[in-house]
C-alpha cells in the first residue's frame, strides 16, 4: 500500500536507497556487481530515459545515509572544505546533455575476444544532467600553481585481482578537464535525483571522456601535484597493446573515439523487398559529428564496390552529445545484406573498418555492421 510521502529530510536519507536495481528493459550482462546494457532498439531516443540507461559498476552499489553523507574537496588547494548534499543542491546549477559511453563498449565485436565484460553495442547512453560544475567547487577552494591532476573517489568499494586489500573507485582527470565548464558534479539525471545505482546522491559527469571518468557516488575531490597511480587509471582504463611489454608506460582511456550504431534495423532481422529508413546515432569525444554515412552490399556492387549513402542527421551536431541519423535505402531485391555505418567528426576523425586490437578491448570504434534478410 502506497504510504504519504515523508515530508522535509527525511525523504532525502531514502533517496541514495532508491532505484538499485537493474531495470528491466536492460539486459544483464553481469548481476553482481552490476553490468546492464540497453537493446539497440532502445536507443532511439534523443534522450535515454533512465530504465533504457545502461549501468556498469565494479563493486556493489554502496549504502550511503544521506544525513553524514559529505563531499570533500581537498588535496593541493588553499582551502579544503566539505559539503553536504544540501549545501551542494544549493550551488548554482548547470544542466547540460552529455552522451556517457562505456570504454569497453562493443568489446565483442573485437577478435580475438579481449579481456573485460563482454559488452555488446549497449553500453551507452545520452542523458541531461544537472549538477555543479566542478570547477566552481575547485576555485572555491583556491588550486595550488603546482596542481596536475584532479583525483574522483567513489564510495563503492572492493577488490581487484593483484590488488592488495580493497580499493575504492578513483580516476584522475587532467587539471584543465576538470575546469572545464561541462565537467559536473551531477545530482539529477533526466529530471530526476540521481538513482542509487547511477551514483546517487552525486557522480562526476565528465562530458568527452569514456564513462570510466564519470565517477559516482562520489565522495571526495583530491587536488594532486603528481600523477595519479590508482589501480583504475595506471592499470585498468588502459590501452594495452599485443607484444612484448616494453617498459614504456601503457596510454590512458580518456577521449570519446568518433563511433556510430545502428538501432534500426535490429542485428539479424527479416524484411520484406522495399524502401527502409535506417536509423542510428553517431557521437565524437571533443568535436561534434560533420557526416554519417552508410552502405548497403547488393548485387548491383556485389560487395566489391563500396557505395556510400550520406545520412541526414536529426539533431544538432553538438561536441558532447549524440546526434541521430536516419537514411533511406533500398532493399528491393532478396538476399542478404550487411549495413555498415560510419560517422566522421568536425575534426576529421573516422571511424576504422578495424579498431586496433588491445589486450583489454578498451575505445573500440569499428564500424558497426548489421545483417538484415530480405524475403518476400
Ligand atoms: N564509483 C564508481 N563510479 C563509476 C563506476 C564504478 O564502478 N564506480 N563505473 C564507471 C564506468 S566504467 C562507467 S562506464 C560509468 C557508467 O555509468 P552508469 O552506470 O551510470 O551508466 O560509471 C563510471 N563511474
Ligand atoms: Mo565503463
Amino acid at each position: 500500500m502506497a504510504e504519504a510521502p515523508a515530508r522535509g529530510r527525511s525523504t532525502l536519507t531514502d533517496r541514495s536507497s532508491v532505484g538499485g536495481e537493474i531495470s528491466e528493459l536492460l539486459e544483464v550482462v553481469n548481476r553482481e556487481p552490476a553490468c546492464a546494457e540497453a537493446p539497440p532498439a532502445l536507443l532511439d531516443s534523443a534522450i535515454t530515459p533512465n530504465d533504457r540507461f545502461f549501468v556498469r559498476n565494479h563493486f556493489p552499489v554502496p549504502t550511503i545515509d544521506l544525513q553524514k553523507w559529505k563531499l570533500e574537496v581537498g588535496g593541493a588547494v588553499a582551502r579544503p572544505f566539505e559539503l553536504t548534499y544540501e549545501e551542494l543542491t544549493g550551488r548554482p546549477p548547470r544542466t547540460l546533455r552529455a552522451l556517457l559511453e562505456c570504454a569497453g563498449n562493443s568489446r565483442r565485436a573485437m577478435y580475438p575476444p579481449a579481456e573485460g565484460v563482454p559488452w555488446k553495442h549497449g553500453a551507452l547512453g545520452a542523458a541531461e544532467w544537472q549538477g555543479v560544475p566542478l570547477s566552481a567547487l575547485l576555485s572555491e577552494a583556491g588550486v595550488l600553481d603546482s596542481a596536475q591532476e584532479v583525483v574522483l573517489t567513489g564510495a563503492d568499494r572492493g577488490t581487484e585481482p593483484g590488488v592488495p586489500g580493497e580499493i575504492a573507485f578513483e580516476m584522475s582527470l587532467p587539471l584543465a578537464k576538470a575546469q572545464e565548464p561541462d565537467t559536473l558534479v551531477a545530482l539529477r539525471m533526466n529530471g530526476e535525483p540521481l538513482s542509487a545505482i547511477h551514483g546517487a546522491p552525486a557522480r562526476a559527469i565528465v562530458p568527452g571522456w569514456y564513462g570510466m571518468a564519470s565517477v559516482k557516488w562520489l565522495t571526495r575531490v583530491t587536488v594532486s601535484n603528481e600523477p595519479f597511480g590508482g589501480f583504475f587509471r595506471t592499470q585498468s582504463y588502459v590501452m594495452i597493446p599485443e607484444g612484448p611489454d616494453t617498459g614504456t608506460p601503457v596510454l590512458p582511456v580518456t577521449t570519446l573515439r568518433v563511433k556510430s550504431m545502428i538501432t534500426w534495423p535490429g542485428e539479424g532481422v527479416t524484411l520484406a523487398p522495399g524502401s527502409y529508413a535506417v536509423r542510428g546515432a553517431a557521437w565524437s569525444g571533443e568535436s561534434a559529428i560533420a557526416r554519417v554515412e552508410l552502405t548497403a552490399s547488393s548485387s548491383k556492387t556485389n560487395g566489391a564496390v563500396e557505395r556510400w549513402l550520406l545520412a541526414r542527421l536529426l539533431d544538432e551536431p553538438s561536441t558532447h552529445n549524440w546526434s541521430r541519423w536516419e537514411c533511406p535505402i533500398d532493399l528491393s531485391e532478396e538476399g542478404h545484406f550487411v549495413l555498415r555505418v560510419r560517422a566522421t567528426d568536425q575534426a576529421g576523425n573516422t571511424q576504422p573498418a578495424h579498431a586496433p586490437w588491445n589486450y583489454r578491448g578498451m575505445s573500440t570504434n569499428s564500424i558497426h555492421a548489421v545483417r538484415v534478410t530480405v524475403r518476400r
